[in-house]
């Protein structure tokens, strides 16, 4: 669980949306027919504001600005593609770019290649050129494939479209065309992506990307805001090259933490908006999966089936939705589909897991031993006040969070296999302000489906084993299940103290444990990878440490309380890890960041690193004691392992 405030998470979600200026009147309709029913045209500004309408097949959509790129959305829930409107320089461009009022006629859809194209020539009024995309043979690069292309980032790029791969930016899982999933981009991922190069890659401690409102322009030229909707008030130095700020204004603004008290602003653009814009309220939502060694599932586990993996999945894995909650603007759930006209009550279409009678459940704060399918709230479906369809994430707020008013730091449990939940599922935000509501159409990178695995561990004191999967009866190194019930009796693997003489890294006298793990997965991005699994690359690999038994609940950081290890307790001499003293600014994270990219699952590629048990707690574990190890691989938001793949283990003194 992260101790930023929770406008911080949103500034992460948010991307590096550009805004543009609000249109004077509503945008006249764009209509159209599709060549099959069922599907949902959304139309995307450059600012991420989006507006979406069911085809019946016919379509009638008010545009959120004058000038727009137009995608699919299938039936499922699932993004289809961008609409093609014309193509140019011998099919080496698409024009996505559409004007307000246009009439389309026919478009007709391509559902494998992941794209819809126009069936007649239009006006060249009626289309806008400055919105084009690389393409081949008139296709988006990055049709099909989700936006996971290699693209690079021009100075000019397309408006809303960073990458220029027909995917805006707020339904690319990658707008910097780098390769990288954005998600994994805040930490480890962003090195290692830009020496391939790319993009703009980040290459500093941490660039955040958020909006800012100007509350006073001081004497001394300082500029007094605070972080939008509702986050902490900052003092700090304009750069010269920006706009001048005009108290009132919010503006985007580009920031590189090095450190909690030491940000600096690396761009502003805007103003945005007059106070803080809607699209802050939009949250972040990052995946998770939480499983004990009697439970772990891994692709690398030859033992272990896809039914074993989804069983698991929509068992156990949840999504951690994080964001601000605020009295004045209402945030709504739309994950597509519509009211079934035949059966009042029911839904069609959408994502099985975040519509209305679908399996989602949700619940504000996850106590130990509270398993994600017993969380109370069945969500649309309990948190629907004004009765759309749309789930509100407002019940799902809480006064005991990490950040510095209320937010949402709520868990989700899809209860969805690898099938139902994955790369490209359209999750639209809608959000009220003022009895206006604005859309903002995201989608979802991917699910994290496994955990790290433990392979084997040795102590250097003769203690060693090697762990196959599924672990048989009676679970030796099984550890209490944080996110279950209490089962025991437990036995860890057997450690102990160095003796004199053992190589490095035992130190003589303490119990030093090395451990070699598979990397989690997620299922394989259609299109754009290959094979079923993907061992994620680029993660923070944190062991938490403690004893005996699971970790006490920290209520006032709502997240399990783990001592942590300093970096020289830890050590590796794995290739890919390099020791991570601090994985972002607003936590003291730590632990073995990942070099290695995405890449296809495979036994072979494991992770080594040696943890100083004593020196992490501070002294030795009494005989017989036990000591638990959450084995976590962190994704770019969660600093704690709330979010994100986690392994817990087991040890036991002999
Ligand atoms: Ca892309
Ligand atoms: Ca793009
Ligand atoms: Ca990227
Ligand atoms: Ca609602």
């Amino acid at each position: 669980m992260s101790r930023r405030p929770a406008c911080a998470l949103c500034l992460v979600a948010c991307g590096v949306l550009l805004a543009g200026a609000p249109a004077a009147a509503a945008p006249k309709r764009i209509t159209g027919k599709l060549s099959r029913p069922g599907y949902t045209v959304i139309a995307i500004a450059a600012s991420g504001k989006g507006n979406a309408a069911r085809a019946t097949p016919g379509f009638s959509l008010r545009p959120p600005a004058g000038r727009v790129t137009l995608h699919l959305e299938a039936p499922d829930g699932v993004y289809a593609g961008p609409v093609v409107v014309a193509t140019g320089k011998r099919g080496k461009r698409a024009i996505v770019g559409v004007k307000a009022g246009t009439r389309l006629g026919l478009v007709r859809i391509n559902s494998r290649g992941g794209y819809a194209k126009v069936s007649r020539k239009l006006a060249r009024k009626q289309i806008d050129r400055r919105r084009w995309a690389r393409a081949k043979k008139g296709v988006p690069i990055g049709a099909g494939r989700f936006g996971l292309v290699r693209s690079r980032v021009g100075r000019s790029s397309p408006p809303g479209d960073l990458d220029a791969d027909g995917i805006a930016d707020p339904l690319d899982i990658d707008d910097n065309g780098n390769h990288v999933l954005d998600r994994y981009e805040s930490q480890g991922g962003a090195r290692a992506a830009g020496r391939r190069g790319g993009g703009p890659v980040a290459t500093a401690a941490a660039v955040f990307t958020g909006y800012f409102l100007v509350l006073a322009v001081n004497d001394d030229g300082s500029v007094r805001g605070r972080l939008c909707p509702n986050g902490g008030e900052a003092t700090g130095t304009w750069p010269a090259d920006a706009p001048p700020p005009i108290v009132g204004k919010s503006y985007l603004l580009k920031v590189d933490f090095r450190s909690p008290t030491d940000a600096t602003v690396l761009s502003v653009s805007g103003p945005v908006a007059d106070g803080c814009p809607a699209i802050a309220h939009v949250p972040s939502v990052t995946p998770g999966l939480f499983l004990t060694l009697k439970d772990t599932v891994n692709a690398n586990a030859a033992a272990l089936t896809v039914a074993d993996l989804d069983e698991t999945l929509s068992r156990r894995g949840f999504l951690l939705i994080q964001g601000p909650a605020q009295p004045d603007a209402t945030v709504e759930l739309d994950c597509g589909g519509a009211r079934d006209p035949g059966n009042p009550g029911g839904w069609s279409g959408g994502l099985s897991y975040c519509t209305a009678g679908g399996t989602g459940r949700a619940v504000p704060t996850p106590a130990p031993g509270t398993p994600p399918r017993s969380w109370p709230l069945a969500f649309p479906d309990c948190c629907d006040s004004d009765g759309d369809g749309f789930g509100e994430l407002a019940p799902l707020a809480s006064e005991e969070q990490p950040c510095m008013t209320r937010c949402v730091s709520a868990f989700f449990s899809p209860g969805a296999t690898a099938d139902q939940i994955g790369t490209g599922d359209v999750l639209n935000w809608r959000v009220t302000q003022d009895g206006a509501e604005s859309q903002f159409p995201t989608t979802l990178p991917d699910v994290v489906a496994t955990v790290p695995a433990l392979v084997s561990y040795r102590d250097g004191a003769g203690n060693s084993a090697t762990v196959s999967y599924p672990v048989p009866p009676p679970y030796v190194g099984d550890d209490p299940d944080y996110l279950g019930p209490y089962e025991g009796p437990y036995q860890g693997f057997p450690i102990a103290r160095c003796p004199a003489g053992a190589p490095p890294p035992c130190v003589e006298g303490d119990v030093v444990l090395t451990l070699e793990f598979w990397r989690p997965q997620r299922a394989a991005i259609p299109g754009a990878e290959e094979g079923q699994w993907t061992d994620i690359g680029g993660l923070v690999y944190s062991p938490g440490l403690s004893g005996p038994w699971t970790p006490p609940f920290d209520q006032q950081r709502s997240a399990p309380s783990l001592p942590r290890c300093d970096p020289d307790h830890l050590s590796t001499t794995d290739p890919h890890l390099t020791v991570a003293p601090s994985m972002h600014p607003f936590g003291d994270g730590y632990g073995f960041r990942d070099s290695a990219a995405d890449r296809p699952a495979d036994p072979a590629n494991t992770l080594s690193f040696s943890v100083n048990v004593t020196r992490c707690l501070g002294r030795s574990p009494e005989s017989g004691e036990n000591v638990s190890m959450w084995l976590i691989g962190r994704l770019g938001t969660s600093a704690e392992g709330t979010g994100g793949a986690t392994q817990e283990l087991l040890f036991t003194m002999e």
